[in-house]
């Protein structure tokens, strides 16, 4: 069979691009100096698209590929896919969900027990020296806390189960109740107010865009605190920033923005505020994993069997 042509919207790590040159032709798009003249001279012939989670694929562009079958996404977020245009177009859209959940999960605890423990102060007060002017101030202890995690998915039940084990209350708000002991909220603005944190763990895209805005950040509170390891578009940062600076909230702790790699100076400047650079799942064993998924969805494709993990 001769190699599928397919286009690159994201760069990807070096153990995904050996299999990827292995059984395709790429295109990178991504890095193309000449985008226009690249989908002049191939557009046509593309049949697929490898991109990264946080990478988005516009329905301008895959209009302009009229051969196109199938989006493999590096990562379970798929919000920069559109979904709906890909079912109408008869497009196939892949993601790698499961093998990253326990990172994920893992990043989501640690920024918990970062922003309730002054972990990343605390670190800089002993570098700084001060230590031996006096003792770190006191932080704040996880046990009997209330934990509302936004989304209880795969990801979000991971967290659940992982700062039960610290000693917190689960509570979660979602589209509906699940079959599981958590208390259910329906409203978002009401468990925020109970919840002494409040775990973003939810797809991001148009339904999600700024879910937690500056009323849901009120009713958390100045005992409250926000992680979010989702997507930045989940959260309204402006409001954000306005709710760290006047102390609407106690804390932050953020692995996604939205527009990283681009941060707000404001953000950057809040002492209570843990930020980390999109790492939930970057770790060599699991990226290597997401990486095989995105090469065994193509691949089953493009070879007519079943997608190992379809989106649709
Ligand atoms: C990655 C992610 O940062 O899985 C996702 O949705 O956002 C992350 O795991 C990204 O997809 C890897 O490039």
């Amino acid at each position: 069979m001769e190699k599928p042509p397919i286009l690159l919207l994201a760069p990807l790590p070096d153990f995904l691009m050996e299999p990827l040159l292995a059984a395709n032709v790429c295109h990178d798009y991504f890095r193309a100096a000449d985008k226009e003249a690249l989908l002049a001279e191939v557009g046509s012939q593309i049949r697929g698209i490898a991109m990264s989670g946080g990478s988005v694929a516009p329905v301008a562009l895959l209009e302009r590929l009229p051969a196109l079958e199938i989006i493999s996404v590096f990562g379970v977020g798929y919000d920069g896919a559109p979904v709906d245009w890909c079912r109408e177009h008869g497009v196939r859209v892949t993601n790698t969900p499961d093998v990253l959940t326990d990172d994920v999960a893992d990043t989501a605890v640690a920024l918990v027990l970062m922003t309730s423990r002054n972990l990343a102060m605390a670190n800089r007060f002993l570098h700084a020296g001060s230590w031996t002017q006096g003792p770190f101030p006191l932080a704040h202890a996880l046990r009997g806390k209330l934990a509302g995690i936004v989304g209880l998915g795969r990801i979000g039940k991971a967290i659940a189960q992982r700062l039960e084990a610290h000693g917190m209350r689960i509570a979660y708000h979602g589209r509906s109740r699940q079959a599981v002991a958590w208390d259910f909220f329906e409203s978002l603005a009401d468990m925020a107010r109970e919840a002494d944190f409040l775990i973003a763990a939810c797809p991001g895209g148009a339904a999600t865009k700024h879910l937690i805005n500056r009323e849901v950040l009120e009713a958390l509170g100045a005992e409250g605190t926000l992680i979010n390891i989702a997507r930045g578009s989940v959260v309204d940062e402006t409001a954000l920033v306005a709710a760290l600076q006047a102390g609407v909230i106690r804390g932050a702790g953020l692995d996604v923005f939205e527009n990283e790699p681009q941060i707000p100076t404001e953000l950057m400047e809040c002492r209570h505020a843990v930020l980390l650079p999109h790492i939930g799942s970057a770790t060599h064993e699991t990226r290597r994993a997401m990486a095989g998924l995105v090469v065994e969805n193509l691949a089953a494709h493009f070879a007519g069997r079943p997608l190992p993990t379809a989106v649709c």
